[in-house]
């Protein structure tokens, strides 16, 4: 089952895991070896304690500024530095972003998502940031942004504007992170992540399996994600969209069965997460997707793209959850509010 990276470019590093951490790689690896039915009733009966509404939260991602990134993740089309055909744009105009927003509540969604292609952002870009964070917090969407490392200040910055959650992910094992991405290392995302905790935003923190890691690679980024403490309060666990252009074009397919390993690992290892099926759903298919909502996951990216990339349709989305009897973050709200006021 599990696979190996064609070329290995970087020295392999390792990070401790902290003392008297919960979940050292071996016991997660352990969830990843049982029976499969095994698996998915521990992550179900978690998932029900956990989450007894048994919703789906719709995030709708948007990208506030593509392409002509400086780094060179080895799985993004918008690393300037690989031939993918994105063209990099400038920041959009507020209203622009407004309108985005106003459509993804409309359509639905509970959470309003921002991404930027940066390392990090310039203090020119901040306040424009923040006044998208300010106004798309006033339509009654939950914030959220990806703009890249913070430095000491940015996380405050942003918590002020009236964001709820910032979005830096780790992306895989510490150990085959450096086969990657070269141009920032593992303990930038870690100080990157400590300073979002430290302004008191909520985190979410996810990777990327498909890229050529191995099962015990896997468990490494769960466990690293499930030691944090506390745990992310949302986990993005995305399957690899292989672009054309990217170093990572090419790999052999992940078997979609250990796909949905990792949902219902990453249920059982963080209980109380939101977790998502993010990147990679179209791939996936309506039957593997069921599965993995079976495997405790609770949270899509909800919208026709994802950044750069395409996501299914957001009536094929509907069509789907209404199909499995799931329903929305957004209903269950609504009907809480109906209850309250009696109406
Ligand atoms: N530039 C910022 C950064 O890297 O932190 C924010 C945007 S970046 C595109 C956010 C995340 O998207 C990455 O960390 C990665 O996990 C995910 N991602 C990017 N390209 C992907 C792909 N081709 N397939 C799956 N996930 C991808
Ligand atoms: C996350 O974990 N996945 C999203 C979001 N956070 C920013 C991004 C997925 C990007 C997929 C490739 C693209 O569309 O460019
Ligand atoms: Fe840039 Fe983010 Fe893409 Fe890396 S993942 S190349 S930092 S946009």
């Amino acid at each position: 089952m599990s696979q190996t990276q064609a070329v290995s470019l970087h020295r392999p590093v390792t990070i401790k895991q902290p003392e008297n951490a919960p979940w050292p790689v071996p016991e997660v690896l352990a969830l990843f070896e049982l029976p499969l039915p095994e698996l998915m009733y521990r992550a179900q009966t978690v998932h029900r304690a956990n989450f007894p509404e048994g919703d789906v939260e719709l995030a709708t991602l948007l990208s506030i500024k593509t392409g002509g990134c400086e780094e060179d993740c080895g799985y993004c089309p918008q690393a300037a530095r690989y031939d993918t055909g994105v063209e990099a744009k400038k920041i959009l105009e507020l209203d622009t972003v407004l309108d985005a927003a106003r459509q993804a509540k409309a359509n639905g969604a509970t959470r309003f998502c921002m991404g930027a292609a940066w390392r990090s952002p310039k203090e020119r870009d901040m306040e424009k940031v923040e006044a998208m964070v300010r106004e798309v917090k006033a339509l009654g969407l939950e914030t959220c942004a990806t703009l890249g490392m913070l430095e000491e200040g940015q996380a405050e910055q942003l918590k002020k504007a009236g964001l709820d959650y910032y979005n830096h992910n780790i992306d895989t094992s510490p150990d085959f992170y450096g086969d990657i991405i070269s141009t920032r290392q593992y303990q930038d995302r870690l100080d990157t992540l400590g300073r979002v905790r430290q302004a008191g935003l909520k985190i979410c923190c996810g990777g990327i399996v498909g890229m050529g890691e191995t099962r015990e690679q896997r468990a490494g980024l769960i466990s690293q994600l499930a030691n944090l403490n506390p745990y992310p309060e949302s986990v993005p666990i995305n399957h690899l969209v292989q672009v054309e252009g990217t170093p990572l074009h090419g790999l052999p397919p992940l078997d979609p069965l250990e796909f949905v390993r990792t949902i219902a690992v990453a249920r059982i290892t963080m209980p109380q997460a939101r977790v998502r099926l993010s990147a990679g759903r179209r791939e996936l298919g309506e039957a593997v997707q069921a599965m993995c909502f079976m495997a405790g996951a609770n949270s899509i990216f909800y919208g026709d793209k994802l950044l750069t990339t395409d996501n299914p349709e957001a009536n094929d989305d509907r069509a789907l959850l209404a199909k499995l009897g799931l329903p929305t973050r957004a209903a269950t709200l609504d009907s809480v509010q109906k209850e309250s006021c009696g109406c």
